[in-house]
């Protein structure tokens, strides 16, 4: 790994592709998954590298809809389990979450590293390895249809990270509802999940866990009236406001540089 100064004015973005590379050659991320995280960064620059306030709004409203769960479940890929899996772990202890690799390039080598990699940041039971992925999602071709019958098959909620529309459609129409993260508010995936968090993963996971902590006590009634006021499509539209340098609200706030 390069050193990188702290005064380099794209530090953190540059360590991110570091700790990616290294994953790389652990066997974690695909080469694939270097250029996926190439696209999000793109969308990542137009949006200022930070949080936005509407991306706030989806993941208050993501962790409500976790906590409401009777069985959700987080999903797992290679660049996810790189850039968050402690956050990943948290996530899930907060929200009594099961967590599932599921990987659209699979392999079982890479199924063990990452539920080694899950476990060593505290993970106890991780689902969908092997032959525990024995249940197909219908109508789906990739590899990433075969899930756990414990996990993602009977989820209600499914957090999936960085996934493909394909997926994530399959899922909404297995009557689940789907939490994405994407840079990329114009994608099949933002376009089709139930809410979808415009933000890159590595600022959204560490802000969803302290979303779990403060929202865990909160009644059933005020957390379901969070989910319900959400809006996928306003806030999509939102997102693709800032990215267009249109929406002078999120610009005002000020909060992202104060919080980071
Ligand atoms: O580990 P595997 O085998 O499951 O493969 C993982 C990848 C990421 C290679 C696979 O899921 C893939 O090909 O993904 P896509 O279809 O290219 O979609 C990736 C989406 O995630 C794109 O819309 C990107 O904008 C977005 N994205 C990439 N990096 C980030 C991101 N969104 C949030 N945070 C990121 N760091």
């Amino acid at each position: 790994m390069i050193p990188i100064p702290d005064s380099h004015p794209r530090a953190e973005s540059l360590r991110v592709r570091e700790r990616l590379v290294e994953c790389l050659r652990n066997g974690i991320v695909v080469e694939q998954g270097l250029i996926a995280h190439g696209r999000g960064e793109a969308f990542d620059y137009l949006l200022g590298e930070r949080t936005t306030v509407y991306a706030r709004e989806a993941i208050r409203a993501s962790v409500a809809l976790l906590l409401l769960a009777k069985h959700p479940v987080i999903s797992v890929n290679g660049n996810v389990a790189c850039l968050c899996a402690k956050d990943v772990v948290k996530l899930a202890s907060l929200t009594d979450a099961k967590i599932e690799v599921n990987l659209f390039y699979r392999s079982y080598e890479r199924e063990k590293a990452i539920e080694m990699l899950l476990k060593e940041e505290g993970a106890e039971m991780v689902y969908g390895v092997g032959e525990r992925a024995s249940m197909s999602i219908p109508e789906l071709m990739s590899e990433r249809r075969r899930v756990d019958k414990d996990g993602i098959y009977s989820a209600d909620v499914v957090l999936v990270p960085l996934e493909d529309g394909d997926r994530t459609e399959a899922l909404v129409r297995m009557g689940k509802k789907v939490i994405a993260v994407d840079l990329n508010p114009l994608s099949r995936t933002a376009r089709s999940a139930t809410i979808t968090i415009v933000d890159n993963i590595t600022r959204a996971m560490p802000l969803m866990v302290e979303a779990a902590k403060e929202l865990k006590g909160e009644p059933r009634d005020k957390l379901d009236g969070m989910v319900r006021s959400f809006s996928n499509a306003m806030n999509l539209e939102r997102s693709l406001a800032v990215i267009r340098g249109l929406d002078r609200e999120d610009a005002e706030t000020g909060l992202d540089s104060m919080d980071r």
